[in-house]
């Protein structure tokens, strides 16, 4: 239980500053934050067994008793979502399909092989986002797919494009909340390449295919991700980010922006607004890039709070997407998804406890010295004592209360795997 003393006395020092911690803590909940499928196996899915994550991303570890089917990754996620406060959806890339041990070719999925997971979703009062899958296939063995010069295979990934779309409509449609489609491919080069145009103009004349047809946008928003460089694609990645900005404008889609996918002294959360004025929404890829790409754990860290304060000072709830993206494997994976998830939901209530209408005022009217004085005072406010308090109205354990939780399902279900 929530130390009633403490709450009442934050939720009065918050008041001095015009803040009302209880409205804060309801918004906060009912933001969704969207939950990576993949960090529960490492990214291998359930395509055909055995199979080895490739495309230039990689997990790294290997921490025992990660989910090896369809049903462990649905308990191991029912497990971890009781101890992750506020709404959520489940994010899917397609080799997670269930098709019942049949071998299904990537541009012949279905709805039909997702029907289970949609089932599943209902059930658990979760929203569902997609994700074509353009990496671990034999015609994305030689670094190409929706940029390849082979047209043969260009088209082959053209219609697994489409049929994710499908998808994703379904999804929306089936549980009356809109589901994300997010494209990300892996193409480019290792070395310098000469011809770095023709890549490019393939790529282009495949989202020209791919989003020639309309879907309703109450169920489906397709959204594009650029990425800067991957293992073996150090040189050239064919879907940057100029590409992808004049991608999402052109066909009017979403931006996804991956916290890992720029120069490491760029950071996103000053990419947002720009990127907003010209494009109709941004899905956020928050992860946490360790000198490189590496989709570490996300942590309570300055880039995370700057991502949700963001959103809260531009007024961006309704166009900003929160997606989460990384892959830990050297450490207990119902961890990884109760930690960086929940770091997440803290983001958006540190975010929702500032006193955003005093901060414009003050720096409209030129007033830096107060905006400072305010910003910095702030980070030493209680908000523990509110976080505390949204963990008691969000139903899930206080503080440390989770970890105990987690290492018992690991007695008692993980570790027989
Ligand atoms: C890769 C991209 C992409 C993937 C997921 C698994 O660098 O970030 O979003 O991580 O689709
Ligand atoms: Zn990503």
């Amino acid at each position: 239980m929530a130390d009633n003393r403490a709450y009442e006395r934050a939720k009065e020092i918050y008041a001095g500053i015009g803040v009302d911690t209880d409205r804060a803590i309801e918004r906060a909940l009912s933001v969704p934050v969207s939950i990576q499928c993949w960090q529960g196996d490492d990214v291998i899915g359930f395509e055909n067994v055995g199979g080895s994550l490739s495309g230039g991303i990689q997990t790294t570890g290997n921490y025992p008793g990660k989910a090896r089917s369809i049903d462990e990754l649905r308990r191991d996620f029912e497990f971890v979502s009781q101890l992750i406060p506020g709404r959520k959806k489940f994010s899917l890339h397609a080799i997670y399909l269930d098709s019942e041990g049949k071998k299904v070719e990537r541009n012949e999925i279905t709805p039909a092989h997702f029907s289970s997971w949609v089932d599943w979703a209902k059930e658990q009062k979760l929203g569902l986002d997609f994700n074509p899958t353009y990496f671990s296939h034999p015609l994305s063995a030689d670094g190409f797919t929706l940029s390849s010069d082979d047209q043969g295979k260009r088209k082959f990934w053209v219609e697994h494009g489409i049929a994710s779309r499908k998808i994703s409509e379904y999804f929306g449609r089936e549980l009356g909340e809109v589901s994300c489609n997010n494209f990300w491919v892996p193409d480019g080069f290792k070395d310098t390449p000469v011809f770095r145009k023709r890549f490019r103009e393939n790529l282009a004349r495949s989202y020209d295919e791919i989003f020639s047809e309309k879907i309703d946008e109450n169920y489906s928003l397709d959204s594009v991700e650029s990425k800067l460089f991957g293992i073996g694609v150090e040189s050239c990645s064919i879907g940057s980010h100029e590409f992808y900005m004049g991608c999402a404008i052109k066909h009017g889609t979403l931006l996804t922006l991956d916290t890992g996918h720029f120069h490491p002294t760029e950071v996103v959360s000053d990419k947002i607004s720009s990127s907003l004025l010209y494009v109709k929404g941004v899905l956020l890829h928050v992860s946490r890039p360790v000198r490189w790409d590496s989709d570490h754990v996300v942590v309570f860290d300055d880039e995370t709070k700057a991502i949700a304060a963001e959103i809260n000072r531009g007024d961006f709830w309704d166009r900003v997407h929160i997606g989460l993206d990384y892959f830990d494997a050297s450490i207990n994976r119902l961890a990884c998804w109760a930690i960086g998830s929940r770091n997440m939901r803290k983001a958006i209530l540190g975010a929702l406890l500032e006193p955003v209408d005093m901060l414009r005022e003050f720096e409209l009217a030129g007033d830096f010295t107060s905006r400072l004085s305010y910003l910095e005072e702030l980070k030493t406010f209680p908000f523990s004592d509110v976080w505390d308090r949204l963990c008691e109205v969000g139903g899930v354990p206080e503080r440390d209360g989770w970890i105990s939780d987690v290492r018992s399902y690991e007695k008692d279900v993980l570790s027989l795997r």
